[in-house]
């Protein structure tokens, strides 16, 4: 197994449905991920200790999904400078609004680049994190174009459908 470059993180195995999505988008382009429910309030020790070990192993970021009071992608970022992502999962009362709230308002200082609500954030993240890595790696770099190239033909392809008289 090669060396994760990319830590994905979320506060409860519940968020996986979410969070399998920007796991889905590494492993389609073959990027070594790790991924772990670890959570900043119920296990601090346990969280901090696998950023710094997923660091010292060479993971270039960090992609965390967080529901609720989502405090997560700023204490990721608060205990590395490796680029941290955010995935705002849909919570049960506010829908993820308060997911999105707390990830987007970081104060000034350490940064999280925080992504849509739910499955498309955590596509999305996913994707964000095989852009970055592209910047160093041509193979990947083509991969990339060619997965953009394939949405934008089968646009151009669609029909729609014709009224009805
Ligand atoms: C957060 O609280 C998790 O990220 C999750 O989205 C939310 C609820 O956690 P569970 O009660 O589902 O474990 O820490």
């Amino acid at each position: 197994m090669s060396k994760p470059l990319v830590g994905i993180v979320m506060g409860s195995s519940n968020d996986w449905e979410i969070m399998q999505h920007s796991a889905r988008a590494l492993k389609d382009f073959g990027v070594a991920y790790e991924a772990r429910a670890l959570s900043a309030h119920r296990t601090p020790d346990l969280l901090m200790k696998w950023v710094d070990d997923l660091s010292a192993q060479g993971a270039r970021c960090f992609i965390a999904g967080a529901g609720g009071a989502a405090h997560l992608a700023g204490v990721v970022a608060a205990k590395t400078t490796l680029p941290v992502l955010a995935v705002p999962i849909p919570s049960r009362h506010l829908q993820g609004l308060d997911s999105l709230l707390s990830m987007v308002q970081m104060p000034k200082g350490i940064p999280v680049a925080t992504f849509a609500i739910g499955d498309a954030g955590a596509a999305n993240a996913g994707l964000f994190a095989v852009a970055m890595l592209a910047l160093a790696d041509p193979g990947l770099a083509k991969k990339l174009a060619a997965f953009r190239k394939k949405q934008a033909d089968a646009v151009r392809a669609a029909k729609l459908p014709e009224l009805e008289s």
